[in-house]
């Protein structure tokens, strides 16, 4: 039977998303280019990590060097990272088990590597996740590195799937590049370059610990919402990280889902909200049962008060934020993966373009909020 799903792929980067290798390849380089009498430095790996080998060549040795200077460097260094890593083989943090979900799903997946098959097959064979992929598609398989799509829009093409129903997991610079000139949804990781570097990528995370197939499937739907939208809003909205986030040091975890799907900060603040703000801020709940309880809450603590800006942020936020009781809220969402009850459900968001003036002017005064 085919599934939705199955017109649906998964393309996955390796080194720096599935395989803790940043470490080998850049002993690998090194020990390689000392025999040539190149310095080679941490700073000089960062810059060319996820380029191909005739790329990082190029842009160590300068354009002049023969075919067979180059073959016998690449060579040395292969063999040399394959020496080193073959014992130590190690998947990042929640790796296997998203590839055995997006796979129990019923997505394809397929491996996209700028690296020889050789490493790729030393790789997924040491780890045990070959079978996952329909596809695999290493550096030499394609004329252009990263930037260029061509390995990730080549891999869609095989898997029979069309580029908006792709997602890619990327952790490299380059990578985030390829995936969106290719016109597909990316997922960064931020094992090797920082938030603020990969914020082109659609979401940006800390680990892959915190993706799942309801992320992918979301991601996916969402680039539907906007495309099939006719015009996309830029709005802004106010977002609260409340006591029971801040509590637990939430606060840089929380503003980091939302920025990893593009929105700006604008405005920003800490605050002990007292009860008069707290009134007026949750005004529409007055009578309620719970409304007494939620403002004891919400001035419980200090808070962060964030005004975010972006294509359709209130609806994006909602998105993000999921449902208002944890317990029923979809998987992936900040609620779901950080929040404890309805009460103590760790963020606010504005709910309709006119709250979300309203409650902007409550927190924060015309010169607080900056144009991004
Ligand atoms: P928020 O305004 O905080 O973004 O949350 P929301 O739109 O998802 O939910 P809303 O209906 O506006 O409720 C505001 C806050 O009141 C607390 N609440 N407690 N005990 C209850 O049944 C109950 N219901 C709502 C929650 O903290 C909710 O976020
Ligand atoms: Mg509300």
């Amino acid at each position: 039977m085919v599934t939705a799903n199955q017109h649906r792929a998964v393309l996955w980067d390796m080194d720096g998303v599935i395989v803790d290798s940043a470490d080998y390849h850049m002993r690998s380089w090194q020990e390689t280019f000392r025999q040539t009498g190149i310095n080679f430095t941490a700073d000089s790996f960062k810059q060319i990590f996820g380029m191909r080998n005739d790329e990082i060549i190029r842009s160590v040795l300068g354009k002049d060097f023969t075919q067979e200077k180059f073959e016998a460097i690449v060579r040395a260094k292969e063999v040399t990272f394959r020496r080193l890593i073959k014992d130590n083989v190690k998947a990042f943090p929640g790796v296997l088990r998203l590839l055995a979900d997006i796979d129990e799903a019923g997505f394809l997946q397929a491996l996209v590597s700028s690296t020889p098959m050789e490493n790729i097959t030393l790789i997924t064979e040491t780890l045990g996740i070959k079978h996952y992929f329909q596809h695999i598609l290493s550096g030499y398989d394609v004329t252009e590195g990263k930037p260029s799509p061509q390995g990730y829009l080549l891999a869609a093409q095989r898997l029979g799937v069309s580029p908006e129903n792709c997602v890619v997991i990327e952790d490299a610079i380059v990578g985030v590049k390829a995936a969106k000139n290719g016109g597909m949804k990316c997922i960064a990781v931020t094992n090797t370059h920082p938030t603020a570097s990969l914020v082109e990528a659609d979401l940006v995370v800390s680990s892959l610990e915190l993706v799942n197939t309801k992320v992918v499937e979301q991601l996916l739907s969402l680039g539907k919402v906007s495309t099939e939208r006719s015009s996309n809003r830029m709005e802004r909205s106010l977002v609260l990280i409340k006591p029971d986030a801040m509590q637990r040091n939430l606060a840089g975890a929380i503003i980091q889902r939302f920025e990893g799907r593009g929105l700006k900060i604008v405005g920003m603040k800490l605050l002990h909200m007292d009860k008069a703000l707290a009134k007026r801020h949750y005004a529409v709940h007055e009578g309620k049962p719970f409304f007494d309880s939620l403002v004891d809450y919400i001035t419980s603590s200090p808070i962060v008060a964030i005004v975010f800006e972006g294509e359709n942020a209130i609806d994006l936020i909602r998105k993000t934020m999921g449902a208002t009781d944890p317990a029923k809220t979809e998987k992936g969402t900040i609620r779901a993966d950080f929040g404890l009850d309805i009460q103590n459900n760790a963020v606010h968001g504005s709910d309709s373009p006119e709250n979300a003036v309203k409650e902007i002017a409550l927190f924060f005064k015309k010169n607080e909020i900056f144009k991004s």
